[in-house]
């Protein structure tokens, strides 16, 4: 008989996520994944200035406040037909590609981890030894017996106090944990480390946006001058910071992040588990033109079906039969039915369910069991982000991705098939994290080649003005977040948002199953998985944590009552 085990809620994630799997013969059988919060920013800007949209749909996420700003000014853009001076569209792209360093390195090591480092093994480890090994891997400075014996010394202190503060609740000591005593010092080391890093990297979007999180942007360029005579605005020692920054972020991700994913990745590199759908949506990103040509994009648009890496399909967002959000199994109503998909320029997002709904005891998966819609592409699930993005690219014959891949599968040893698994989703993030760095760093050249040469222009004002619009419109615009492929959706009427949608990265992984009864990514992912100890589910946990979720963007305000905050087991 399956036993049920559930992981409520979901913790080192962004917002609430719940995960039910079925046990059976000491594997999961079956797996459902639930978002357990609802929010309505889509309705809340109805009827608003399209121009201002942009401020409130930022407000999804604390996360990734940047990509839903951007995802809105391009939608808005596409609609009024306006085009960006080239170097808005630069400073947009350093702002993303500073929020992918931020992100993924701070997904790495404060949310993900400790999925696969046990911080209290590593006071076992000789410090002489993790400084051998650091060596042995990088030239980063930080790496002598003393400075590892401090750090050891600081862990001891939080562990015999019994207060493990931000490494409470871990599974240590579970039998999956297979790091050298000296490794997980390493990580417990860099984990410290990128705590102070990542508080720097995120001052490239202050700078640019004005503010952080939630920085300014505006549709038809960027909000803030550059000016590198003024006193305001972005003048030119604000110009020298970010470039400096940027220098000092890529430091970092080649001289920590991708030395210690490798290491690390090297001694699970027989867990092969947490792959699943092996279907890839990418949408595209980081132009070096305009946003509509998808020939500039550096990370190539395209979908990839059952792993197969030598066909790569077209995206079209505007295509009814592409996009569409399914609710047969989500607590929403389409023209008041229960069931159905619909195209988000006919998107609806209306609570008029009346059926059972949280809180429960258990998912009652036959009906409706989440409040995250199951966004499809041709009817099919997908999985969007980093492993969707190398598999794009790697597919494109893009020599940088291929390159960067094969030498990345050669230093590891395993075939390509060994990245459709939870461990290549990592290691697909600090590759695309490299690759961005250098992107990131050529945008910010070109912006300084630009403003020598006497082009400071920023803003496009003239599709401002409201008289110039026309009285029906509507736009899709995209944008590739850190945790895959974002896209709103608008319908303008006399001067105002008449409809709105967004599907966002985790509505994609995070779905539940669909019209025809397939699952969604974490749960296609889960499958099959064996758990050592269905007490300490910490073969879920490393799956899940490997999409990077974000239940706020997923289900885009309410804390429902009385909701379950333990994991609890049903025998
Ligand atoms: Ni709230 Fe987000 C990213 C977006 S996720 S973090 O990245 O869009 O689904
Ligand atoms: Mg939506």
């Amino acid at each position: 008989m399956a036993e049920r085990i559930i992981v409520d809620p979901v913790s080192r994630i962004e917002g609430h996520l719940r995960i039910e799997a079925d046990i059976q013969g000491g594997k999961i059988a079956k797996a459902y994944s639930s978002g357990t919060a609802v929010r309505g920013i889509e309705l809340i800007v109805r009827d608003r200035d399209p121009r201002d949209v942009w401020a409130y749909v930022q407000r999804i996420c604390g996360v990734c406040t940047s990509s839903h700003a951007l995802a809105s000014i391009r939608t808005v853009e596409d609609a009024l037909d306006i085009k960006v001076p080239q170097n808005a569209n630069l400073i947009r792209n350093i702002m993303n590609e500073a929020l992918f360093l931020h992100d993924h390195v701070v997904h790495f090591y404060h949310l993900h981890a400790f999925d696969w480092v046990d911080v209290v093994d590593a006071l076992k480890a000789d410090p002489k030894e993790t400084s051998k090994i650091a060596q042995s891997i990088s030239d980063w400075p930080n790496s002598s017996p003393g400075y590892f014996t401090e750090v050891q010394n600081r862990v001891k202190k939080v562990v015999e106090s019994g207060q493990l503060g931000i490494f409470a609740n871990g599974y240590w000591g579970h039998p999956e944990y297979k790091l050298p005593p000296e490794v997980n010092l390493l990580a417990v080391a860099h984990y410290l480390e990128a705590l102070d890093w990542q508080k720097e990297i995120v001052k490239i979007q202050t700078i640019f946006g004005g503010k952080n999180p939630h920085p300014h942007y505006v549709v038809g360029g960027m909000a803030t001058p550059l000016d590198i005579n003024s006193d305001n605005g972005i003048h030119a020692e604000r110009l020298m910071h970010v470039s400096q920054l940027i220098d000092q972020g890529r430091e970092f991700v080649k001289k920590v992040y991708i030395p210690d994913l490798l290491a690390i990745g090297s001694y699970y590199k027989g867990w092969t588990y947490g792959g699943g759908l092996n279907n890839y949506l990418v949408y595209g990103d980081f132009p070096t033109g305009d946003i509509r040509d998808a020939k500039t994009f550096r990370v190539p648009r395209g979908v990839i079906l059952n792993g197969n890496l030598k066909e790569i399909r077209d995206v079209d967002l505007k295509d009814p039969k592409q996009v569409q959000e399914f609710i047969d199994h989500s607590y929403y109503t389409y023209d008041g039915q229960d069931k159905g998909g619909k195209h988000p320029f006919e998107g609806e997002t209306t609570f008029n369910y009346t059926g059972p709904k949280p809180p429960y005891k258990q998912l009652n998966v036959n009906e409706k069991y989440s409040w995250i819609k199951a966004p499809r592409w041709k009817e099919q699930p997908m999985e969007t982000g980093p492993l969707a993005r190398i598999m794009v690219g790697y597919a494109s014959g893009r020599p940088e991705y291929v390159n960067l891949v094969n030498d990345t599968l050669k230093k590891l040893n395993v075939p390509m098939g060994a990245l459709h698994s939870a461990l290549g989703r990592t290691v697909a993030r600090g590759l695309e994290t490299l690759l961005i760095s250098d992107w990131m760093r050529n945008d910010m050249d070109q912006l300084l080649k630009n403003v020598k040469n006497g082009d400071q222009n920023t803003f496009d004002r003239s599709k401002w003005e409201p008289e110039t619009w026309p009285k029906n419109a509507k736009g899709a615009g995209w944008m590739e977040a850190p945790r895959g492929s974002l896209a709103h959706w608008i319908e303008i009427e006399n001067q105002k948002v008449k409809n709105y949608q967004a599907v966002v990265p985790t509505t994609w992984n995070a779905s539940p199953l669909d019209h025809k009864g397939n699952n969604g990514a974490y749960e296609a992912s889960l499958q099959n998985t064996p758990v050592a100890d269905p007490n300490k589910p910490l073969e879920i946990l490393r799956i899940v944590h490997s999409f990077d979720p974000c239940l706020a963007c997923a289900v885009h305000l309410t804390d429902l009552e009385n909701q379950e905050s333990t994991q609890i087991k049903i025998g």
